[in-house]
């Protein structure tokens, strides 16, 4: 997920609310910052690294509920903290909200790319064994599982090069805003670790501490992570059949239906959208689009639970319905364009390595999708 089950990040306030977050941290750049007029606020260099002091309050108590709650003795952690690292790239790096402020057309191209639907054909050549078996288990097809891993770390190309320790420690100590989110996973950080037998210092991940191939959060890796080759490990770093059977595991427990599809491109030229329900959830049916004048294509009942999916464009609207299994894939990123870039990126890697068509558009459309999708 990007950063598996991360909430939206928080936006940046204005340039006070950020300096009031660094600022007990880095008063010289507390100083530029306050003084530095908006345009150069972006170039600001990030503020400074820092150690960790185990013995400052907030960090203290940290180690002592650790100490309470899971036994972890206080001096290993105290040890352990000595040799963490607040990062300033990171505090720079949370700050800015990227996905949210592109369009769809700006989005797409950045995951479903001709490099990257080539790389997930080979990635199905190499473990197809690994991936067959994952479907089996789960329900979840292939193709899904490589458009997850494809979309979020270019089948490994970007686990991130943070190690988590750092990543969390950063965000749980030095972020308040997102303080209460970071600790917990960084409380699930070192219970996990010790779980699998790991060096807390040893692994890496994006700079928000989301972890391996699949980019799991910790508190996802000790929910949802499986040993997919049972050699008594789940590693989501170098281990593919753990890989993608916990990516399916994912999906699974977040409601994929089997045999279903994720979504539908439809035809909004007629029809009365007013009033839905903008939330990320299933709040329509299949019928009830319909009834609004929506033309889209399923075998899913009426009563098929069903949202409608709004992909902003340059000029215009691409419209799509999402059903069940769309809504668990926003399970995995809360965003509509991450589940819509997944499924596009799933069936172009499908049609590539079957040799079957593309799912195609409705005949008639002024949405705009033709121009998205004419270089898939
Ligand atoms: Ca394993």
């Amino acid at each position: 997920m990007t950063r598996n089950c991360l909430p939206p990040r928080a936006r940046l306030g204005p340039l006070a609310r950020f300096a009031i977050a660094i600022g007990c941290l880095v008063p010289t750049a507390l100083g530029v910052l306050a003084s530095a007029p908006a345009s150069a606020q972006v170039q600001a260099a990030a503020p400074a690294n820092r150690a960790i002091d185990p013995a400052r309050a907030d960090v203290a108590r940290f180690i002592a509920a650790m100490n309470q709650q899971h036994g972890f003795p206080v001096e290993a952690l105290a040890q352990l903290f000595n040799q963490v690292e607040s990062k300033g790239f990171i505090l720079q790096a949370i700050a800015k909200p990227a996905e949210r402020t592109l369009r769809w057309d700006e989005y797409r191209p950045r995951f479903v790319l001709e490099r990257r639907i080539a790389r997930g054909v080979e990635v199905f050549g190499q473990y197809q064994d690994e991936l067959e078996r994952a479907e089996a288990a789960t329900g979840v097809p292939i193709d899904i599982m490589l458009g997850i891993v494809g979309v979020e770390t270019f089948y490994g190309e970007n686990v991130g090069k943070h190690r988590v320790i750092d990543a969390l420690s950063t965000l749980a100590f030095d972020y308040p805003p997102r303080q209460e989110f970071f600790s917990k996973e960084l409380e699930q950080f070192l219970v996990m670790t010790r779980e699998e037998g790991l060096d807390a210092l040893r692994p890496v991940g994006s700079y928000a501490g989301a972890m391996g191939l699949p980019q799991f959060m910790p508190s996802s890796f000790r929910a949802y992570a499986l040993d997919g080759d049972a050699d008594g490990r789940r590693d989501l770093w170098n281990d593919w059949a753990d890989v993608f059977l916990s990516v399916g595991n994912y999906l699974k427990v977040h409601g994929w239906r089997a045999g279903e599809p994720v979504l539908a491109f439809a035809d909004a030229t007629d029809a009365r959208l007013e009033g839905i329900d903008p939330k990320l959830a299933l709040t329509e049916t299949v019928g009830s689009l319909r009834a609004r004048g929506l033309r889209f294509a399923t075998r899913l009942p009426d009563s098929a639970p069903a949202m409608l999916i709004t992909l902003r464009l340059a000029s215009g609207t691409e419209y799509r319905v999402g059903f069940t299994n769309f809504y668990a894939i926003t399970r995995y990123n809360r965003s509509q364009m991450y589940a819509s870039a997944v499924s596009d990126l799933a069936d172009a890697i499908a049609a590539r390595r079957t040799g079957q068509p593309l799912p195609t558009a409705p005949a008639q459309t002024d949405t705009g999708w033709s121009t998205t999708t004419s270089t898939r």
